[in-house]
């Protein structure tokens, strides 16, 4: 049940939308159909049963927008509505999944683009798309999913909400560019990092966030505060990953650990070393350029 901010367990936040999450992961593979057979092969790849990801993305909207409707402020604490998940969704709630699905697909799409621009050859731990059907295609079937992205977010009416989604595909290209064209003194920057982290991962949690709490007919101030969590959640999201990256196995992540390094990425675990020894500033750029980086890196780090 959702009565559970009382006890003092932890909860796994996945599971208060488990079943939601299949019926979102049931609509995506519909609505992503189509009679092209290269390109519907290509488009199910990553919506097949078993290769979702972690669908963190729809999680945390579907929680907003729970959390928005159902917590009813009590003096000692907040208490939360306990009626078990409705199986008729409300029209605000099935709007609200719609969401949920768009920005699994823009979320989808960029990882292809994202793969293509990398070489990448492992992704969610299959093979990356572009290594089964080519770089052509798995271009073809990006463009191909933000297409009917579009027309899911046009059905929904809502100028603002198709602003707020619009401006998240050009900040993901923004991102991107920041990444691949960053300078020596951009490289080591924290400033142009959160910039770049901002535009590449942060920009599609917060402005879905703040997409659910408008069409849950939240006031300004509410939906402001929504695009600051999904802000907030996608750079801490981007540094956990970085860590990760560091730290995990390339079984664990599902991609080959150390890849940033690998390429030349300084992340967040090297410039907060870097923040606290700026003396060592020229010299970890002069190295991180050219040999050792990952050993430098590691180093700094541990
Ligand atoms: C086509 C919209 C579009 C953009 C083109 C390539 C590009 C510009 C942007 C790349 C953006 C990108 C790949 C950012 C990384 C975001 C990120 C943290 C991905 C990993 O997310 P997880 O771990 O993945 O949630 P799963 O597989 O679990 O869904």
């Amino acid at each position: 049940g959702w009565n559970l901010l009382h006890r003092n367990q932890p909860v796994d936040p996945f599971s208060l939308v488990k079943e939601e999450i299949e019926s979102v992961s049931e609509r995506l593979r519909r609505s992503i159909f189509t009679g092209i057979p290269t390109l519907r092969s290509a488009a199910e790849y990553f919506f097949k049963m078993g290769a979702e990801g972690k669908r963190l993305r729809p999680t945390m909207l579907l929680l907003m927008a729970s959390s928005l409707s159902a917590y009813v402020p009590s003096p000692d604490f907040l208490t939360v509505d306990d009626r078990p998940p409705n199986e008729h969704p409300s029209e605000e709630r099935r709007r609200q999944q719609r969401i949920a699905e768009i920005t699994e697909m823009i979320h989808v799409a960029s990882l292809l683009h994202d793969d293509v621009i990398d070489n990448a050859e492992v992704r969610r731990g299959l093979r990356a798309l572009n290594s089964v059907f080519g770089n052509k295609i798995a271009i073809l079937a990006g463009d191909f999913l933000l297409a009917r992205a579009s027309v899911s977010l046009a059905a929904l009416r809502n100028s603002d909400v198709i602003q707020l989604l619009s401006q998240v595909i050009e900040d993901l290209v923004t991102g991107e560019i920041l990444q691949i064209s960053s300078t020596d003194e951009d490289l080591l920057s924290l400033d142009y990092y959160v910039r770049k982290t901002f535009h590449k991962t942060a920009s599609l949690m917060a402005n879905s966030a703040k997409a659910v709490a408008i069409l849950g007919g939240q006031s300004v101030e509410v939906s402001e505060l929504a695009w600051q969590y999904g802000r907030h959640l996608g750079l801490a999201f981007q540094f956990v990953d970085d860590v990760l990256d560091f730290t995990g196995s390339t079984l664990q992540l599902g991609k080959p650990a150390l890849n940033d390094l690998h390429s030349g990425l300084a992340t967040a675990p090297v410039l907060f070393a870097v923040e606290e020894h700026p003396q060592l500033r020229a010299m970890i750029l002069r190295k991180f350029k050219s040999e050792g980086d990952v050993e430098l890196a590691q180093q700094l780090v541990f």
